[in-house]
């Protein structure tokens, strides 16, 4: 993947003939959110390291020492308390900007801080994230919303508690992905454990509205679906595309599905990204980004080095995505450059 094309119309431009190279960045990521925000790609991700490391934050409020101390937390959850994010001009030469997002400015999130999602809106920006890990009804965690003045931070907590706190159809409160469509209306689309759904956020983006027959979480669940939703709109076609498999096995993969709404009815039209095992495996937990004035497509996703087994081993690659005539999406070649 070499990217040479200065774009017309866009403030994002190529900065020499750099080579890009995959993994995008050093460390263990995983869910990376891709987003143009101004003149940058930015992306999003899951803190994904199994070790206690000098990244890590100590400073847990009273609040939080209480939840970690009530709860069965694995070690590596444990240390996933903030958000890294990235930036760069070009999607090949990228910045750190280290503890976008901190559970020191969210007083009810204390571990398992997972898949951001960013958002901009009238200056702000919100950042959707799961944290906790809720495993049944009775345990405090879900999706939280966070805000800020400036896409790397730092964000804080918005609400004071979880936007979507309990399973609703099944689905777990992780893996958010937060969409704005052509008329403005901005909808969740969340789901582990299965199931997907979506919700409308209000026009404060803290709050949840009814859908106009009166429904709150809308279950839009493809077959297959494990988790990692994501919405893209293209010429008038939605893309609900979403992860399946198992997120630590070989089988891990990117299927998708066409519609005609933001909530469907999808058609699902199969997998696009699947492990290529010469170069690495439990390719998942996607997001995709346009280039801004072309029909430039790229898809952000997680994989696995062939030589690891430790569940939080993912590091983030970005691949081209293509589309056909007839707006079906071919299946993504696995690169290291
Ligand atoms: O990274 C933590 C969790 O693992 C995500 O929420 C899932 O999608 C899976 O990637």
């Amino acid at each position: 993947r070499l990217l040479l094309t200065l774009f017309a119309g866009s403030m994002l431009a190529m900065p020499g003939a750099a080579l890009a190279q995959n993994p995008i960045v050093p460390g263990w990521y995983a869910d990376p959110e891709i987003r143009v925000f101004g003149d940058r790609y930015w992306i999003y991700p899951t803190y994904s390291d199994h070790t206690d490391t000098p990244d890590v934050s100590k400073r847990f409020s009273e609040k939080q020492q209480e939840l970690r101390k009530q709860q069965m937390v694995r070690p590596s959850y444990a240390i996933q308390t903030f958000f890294n994010a990235f930036s760069s001009p070009d999607l090949v030469n990228w910045t750190k900007h280290r503890h976008v997002l901190d559970v020191e400015n969210v007083d009810w999130a204390a571990y398992a801080v997972w898949a951001p999602s960013a958002i901009e809106k009238d200056g702000k920006y919100y950042l959707f994230f799961g944290a906790n890990d809720i495993q049944s009804n009775d345990q405090l965690g879900g999706i939280g919303v966070a805000v800020a003045d400036n896409p790397a931070g730092p964000f804080k907590d918005a609400i004071g508690k979880p936007l979507i706190s309990q399973f609703h159809n099944g689905a777990q409160p992780i893996d958010q992905f937060v969409f704005r469509d052509k008329d403005g209306q901005h909808y969740l689309y969340y789901g582990g454990w299965k199931h997907c759904n979506v919700v409308r956020l209000g026009d404060d983006l803290t709050s949840i509205e009814p859908f106009e027959d009166g429904t709150i979480f809308k279950e839009i669940t493809p077959p297959g679906y494990v988790e990692g939703s994501f919405m893209v709109e293209r010429g008038g076609v939605y893309y609900l595309m979403w992860s399946e498999g198992g997120w630590t096995g070989p089988d891990y993969r990117v299927a998708y599905a066409m519609g005609p709404s933001p909530v469907g009815p999808f058609t699902p039209k199969g997998v696009i990204l699947k492990q290529d095992f010469s170069i690495a495996r439990g390719a998942g937990h996607h997001s995709v980004v346009n280039v801004p004035g072309t029909d430039e497509w790229y898809i952000a996703y997680h994989r696995r080095p062939l030589d690891t087994d430790r569940g939080e081993h993912r590091q983030i690659a970005i691949d081209r995505m293509i589309f056909n005539k007839d707006g079906t999406i071919r299946p993504v070649v696995m690169t290291n450059e």
